[in-house]
């Protein structure tokens, strides 16, 4: 593979840290408090994570790899340009391990595609796991690994010219806000043209037990996920969160579609955050808010996308209507 070094987005590590250090100032201050699950990831925080996709309970990676693996030739023929040696960019936000992607790179390989893949993740561990592993395993692909936010690699991919398929897939669209969704998209789509396609992975609204029983796993490591937060503010803020006394909590509201997770203190405790040079109050089980996982409906996708200007060209689903892998073009 000739994959370039990774790039780094043009925020420094103080940057990163500033924007860290504002983020828990505001979240630990308002009511009730918030923490965003964008801060998970963390080298370890992305090691569970990877954890979690494995679990009995979490059902959304392992059906959205069968649906890959099912719809591949139809979303290869959907995502590539018609004219077949075209080069074009595939950008992925959040690439993470890349297992999935993985199906649809093979296929592309093997129909003769011309693109270069561009896997965007905010930890460095992960884009460098990935691009080694693609090395390993699809020595023919060009790879140009990007450590970015999301908003930093969509504005540097939008400067270069060709067509680009971007993939998010595994239903991160659901940690985002209802407003945030709508908003996030709207960035998507603006710098697309005609040609441009977008691959969305949405998880999709089904019996409410299974979809809570994903979030609060039997071995815990659902639990250990959420308070790595803790212990990431502990050491990169020099915060003093006693982790024994705090739990992981999680709900489904079948009427918003949100799974809500929180992070619990079991016993009230003031924490100081060094960093900060602030303490922080915390009731007993005063929640702390930490993430959203939305669950989708047909109708709130087609909403969704046409807020954003955009159509559905393919909507695709596995057998039991779990997931849905949806091409949206202008
Ligand atoms: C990576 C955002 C898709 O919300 O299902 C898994 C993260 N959080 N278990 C999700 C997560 C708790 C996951 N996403």
């Amino acid at each position: 593979a000739t994959a370039s070094a990774p790039a780094f987005s043009p925020s420094s590590q103080t940057e990163e840290l500033e924007k860290l250090k504002q983020h828990v100032a505001t979240g630990l201050s308002r009511t009730p408090k918030t923490l965003s699950s964008t801060y998970f990831y963390d080298d370890e925080g992305s090691r569970l994570f990877q954890q979690i996709m494995a679990l009995p309970e979490y059902y959304p990676t392992r059906t959205e790899f069968g649906l890959l693996t099912r719809h591949q030739a139809a979303l290869s023929t959907a995502l590539r340009p018609t004219a077949a040696q075209e080069p074009f960019y595939l950008l992925e936000l959040g690439a993470g391990d890349g297992l999935k992607t993985k199906i649809l790179l093979r296929h592309l390989l093997d129909t003769g595609a011309a693109f270069t893949y561009v896997p965007v993740d905010i930890s460095a561990a992960a884009v460098e796991g990935l691009a080694a592993s693609l090395q390993q395993e699809l020595p023919e692909l060009r790879v140009e690994p990007l450590v970015a936010d999301y908003g930093t690699a969509l504005r540097l991919m939008a400067s270069r010219s060709g067509r680009k398929a971007v993939l998010f897939l595994g239903s991160t669209i659901g940690n985002f806000l209802p407003a945030e969704r709508q908003a996030f998209l709207r960035e998507l789509a603006a710098p697309l043209s005609a040609d441009d396609r977008l691959l969305i992975g949405f998880d999709l609204q089904k019996d409410p037990r299974l979809i809570r029983a994903a979030y609060d796993d039997a071995q815990g490591v659902t639990a250990a996920f959420n308070l790595n937060l803790l212990t990431r503010l502990n050491r990169e803020l020099g915060a003093d969160f006693e982790r024994a006394a705090w739990q992981h909590y999680t709900d489904y509201d079948p009427l918003s579609g949100a799974v809500r997770s929180f992070l619990m203190p079991t016993k009230a405790q003031h924490v100081h955050v060094a960093a900060l040079n602030q303490t922080f109050s915390f009731a007993a089980w005063e929640p702390v808010h930490t993430e959203n996982s939305y669950k989708f409906t047909r109708p709130l996708i087609d909403s969704l996308a046409a807020d954003a200007g955009l159509t559905v060209a393919e909507f695709f689903t596995d057998e039991r209507d779990y997931f849905a892998d949806v091409v949206l073009r202008p």
